[in-house]
């Protein structure tokens, strides 16, 4: 019987070891077994020889180090100069010799400045294998991405790869609150220990800063987008100033939300008007105090005149003269303002979908150059699905930047298994046609089709303080394919699934093939069991946790489940087509004619802009009634196959993480059942109609569903 002193050691260390594979989230380095793909490796990198001082030189030389004893269990030799062969060479354009930046000449007229080549080449008839860009930073992308294809035992034989990030400002938005309360989080507290920084920073800052380094991240906004003026006293600043000096050797930007009556609440002055010469020069001098601090401050994200956050609307101004008072404080210093166009209005209650493009189209090409709008993916609100924006067919002299919702706060917190890289895609794959056909969004974002000075896209994050950093292990891969398709607008999500499992968990392909299949369906299963066919915002009140379609008590309409599916006995779903709202017209031409028209409008999204009788025969011939209920059971019997599938996993992974993920998919199967019984009995009031056979009957009462509260929901 072991003593117990002992067990407690080896629990803790056990402990240790679950929450180190949980903690190293995509970096895991695990040992190759692949003996062919090992052997290729260690003959292929028989030395390295890293040609840079920076700080940023020092922190890949590490990550190489620390990656290939992990994965190769023998100890690189790390050479000061090129001798011998097959040596790993890492350095910045500047730092190669002659010959080497001769060689290498076209190679860097392909990248941009931040852009890395990995490319085999022979010099004096010895083979070497470079890692360069033009900057120190470029190359520590280089060095991930070349760990990348070690981890999914790619073969670096020949390899001739040059590779630019698409988009220019790659961020994440953290909804952070200065109490380290996060809203819609659901990963424990903030990172940011304010109370503690600046002296003391926490190995998680850096941790978080090598993970988004690692996927192309280059930007943070540190503080919640319903802004706290605090974070800009010179008793923040100097913690923020404290991040951004870890944060900057990893390529990574610091950003503030600003709050637009910051000039009253820690300025003494009278007004927020961002015409009046006070508030100019206060924010002017506000920016040079940031600046003097954070040389490369990125700049401001504002959400105003939204929800009750104040803006230049309370002084009769508009959303133009609000963001270019902004934009030349920080224009310049570099900076950028990022000006939020999620608005709706708190007196039309005609079409909340349309309410953001009506007030922000007319400003096309009115922002000054260093003003980037930042617009939801969808026109309501980060919904299991929503069809694209309309702004990203509309603004032609405006750049625009993607924001996209990494935390779940619609999809099952960090509790439900979904694969948002799918919602992500589908969206940046939404052709706008606003040049004609194969005008996508991820065209538009990337100023591929419009010649944008500033590209951008911004991800709301999931992440938090619990040791898996996201509070479910697959919510990483969120994180992960966030930064991914932020780099490259274009991968697939299929490429980013088995990318992040080969990271994360194994290479063995019999565990690799199910799992992402169950991932890729992950996302179509939680708009089956939550919102088909294009229902949309039915979600419970305030924490947004679990089904409320019966809610109709708040005091603003479009906060509402019923002003969403609009439910009778005659039918159900939103008119936006020409005779409802007439929100099509807000989309080019195509678009707007094929969500109009019954017949063409995609069914995903049939209830999103008509509203139809229960008995409308859908393509497959079922009536919608039934058509609902089906697609609700498909949702829960879409999560019973992801529970069978994640159960034959055992064997290939730790035990630790494969229980964590098995407690939550069988939450998940619980509260997609909940999702189907309280919609189908709440819709089937006005339907009148049976279940269809194949639906399972519900294991409760509509009153019972409608008395459940949650008042300690988390994120709220
Ligand atoms: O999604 C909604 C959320 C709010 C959020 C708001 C926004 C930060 O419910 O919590 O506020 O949108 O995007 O500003």
């Amino acid at each position: 019987m072991m003593p117990l002193r002992f067990i407690f050691l080896f629990l803790s260390i056990s402990f240790s070891a679950a929450a180190q594979k949980d903690y190293k989230v995509w970096l895991q380095y695990d040992r190759i077994t692949n003996t062919t793909i090992a052997s290729e490796y260690k003959n292929n990198i028989k030395g390295i020889v890293c040609l840079g001082n920076s700080q940023t030189s020092q922190i890949a030389l590490k990550e190489l180090e620390n990656a290939i004893v992990n994965m190769l269990g023998n100890k690189p030799i790390f050479k000061s100069e090129i001798n011998g062969e097959n040596n790993l060479i890492i350095g910045s354009q500047s730092s190669l010799n002659p010959d080497f930046k001769n060689i290498l000449k076209d190679d860097f007229e392909k990248i941009n400045n931040e852009g890395f080549i990995i490319k085999s080449i022979h010099f004096k008839n010895k083979k070497q294998l470079i890692i360069t860009g033009k900057n120190d930073i470029a190359v520590l992308y280089g060095v991930f991405n070349f760990l990348r294809l070690m981890q999914t035992t790619t073969s670096i034989q020949n390899l001739n790869i040059a590779d630019s990030p698409k988009i220019n400002f790659r961020l994440l938005n953290h909804w952070d609150n200065l109490d380290r309360t996060v809203e819609r989080g659901y990963a424990g507290f903030s990172l940011w220990n304010w109370q503690k920084l600046p002296e003391f920073i926490d190995q998680r800052y850096i941790d978080y800063a090598r993970a988004n380094a690692s996927i192309g991240i280059n930007g943070t906004v540190l503080t919640n987008v319903n802004a706290n003026a605090l974070i800009l006293t010179p008793q923040y600043l100097e913690k923020v100033e404290a991040l951004a000096g870890v944060f900057r050797p990893y390529g990574i930007k610091v950003y503030l939300t600003a709050r637009f009556s910051a000039p009253i609440e820690i300025g003494n002055l009278k007004t927020a008007d961002p015409k009046d010469p006070e508030v100019i020069n206060w924010w002017k001098n506000k920016a040079a105090e940031i600046y003097k601090r954070i040389p490369d401050f990125g700049g401001f994200l504002v959400k105003a005149n939204s929800e009750g956050q104040p803006g230049p609307q309370n002084y009769g101004r508009d959303h133009v003269d609000g963001a270019n008072m902004l934009a030349d404080a920080v224009a310049h210093f570099g900076g950028i303002i990022m000006w939020r166009a999620f608005v709706y209005s708190e007196h039309d209650a005609n079409d909340r979908a349309k309410q953001a493009y009506a007030e922000f189209q007319p400003y096309d090409g009115k922002f000054k150059e260093n003003v980037i709008v930042q617009v939801k993916n969808g026109p309501i609100d980060f919904q299991p699905r929503e069809p694209f924006h309309p702004l990203f067919g509309a603004m032609q002299k405006t750049p625009l930047m993607m924001e996209f919702q990494i935390t779940q706060e619609y999809l099952g917190f960090s509790t439900h298994l979904v694969f948002l890289p799918q919602l992500f895609q589908e969206v940046l794959e939404s052709d706008t046609y606003q040049k004609g056909k194969g005008s996508t969004v991820a065209k538009v974002i990337d100023g591929t089709l419009y010649p944008n000075k500033l590209t951008g896209i911004t991800g709301v994050s999931n992440i938090g303080n619990d040791l898996n950093w996201t509070g479910h292990p697959f919510a990483q891969a969120n994180w992960y394919g966030f930064g991914r398709l932020a780099w490259n607008p274009y991968l697939d999500s299929q490429t980013i699934a088995d990318e992040w499992l080969r990271c994360t968990f194994s290479n063995e392909e019999n565990f690799i093939k199910p799992v992402k299949n169950m991932m890729i369906e992950s996302r179509e299963a939680v708009v089956n069991y939550m919102t088909p066919l294009g229902l949309h915002h039915i979600m419970d009140t305030g924490h947004h946790y679990g089904p409320g379609p019966w809610v109709s008590n708040l005091s603003r309409p479009e906060w509402n489940p019923t002003y969403y599916h609009k439910a009778d006995k005659n039918g159900i779903g939103f008119d936006r087509s020409k005779s409802g709202t007439n929100a099509v017209s807000q989309y080019a031409p195509e678009v707007g004619k094929l969500f109009d028209n019954l017949q063409t409008c995609p069914e995903k999204d049939l209830l999103w802009f008509h509203h139809v009788s229960w008995d409308y025969k859908l393509k497959n011939g079922q009536t919608l009634w039934n058509g609902i209920a089906l697609r609700y059971q498909e949702g829960v019997n879409q999560v019973t196959a992801m529970r069978d599938i994640w159960k034959k996993t055992e064997k290939y992974i730790d035990s630790e993480r494969f229980r964590e993920v098995e407690m939550l998919l069988e939450i998940q199967q619980k509260e997609a059942k909940w999702w189907r019984d309280a919609c189908l009995l709440y819709f089937q009031q006005f339907s009148e109609k049976e279940l269809p056979a194949g639906v399972e009957k519900p294991t409760q009462t509509l009153d019972y569903f409608k008395s459940l509260k949650f008042p300690f929901a988390p994120g709220n």
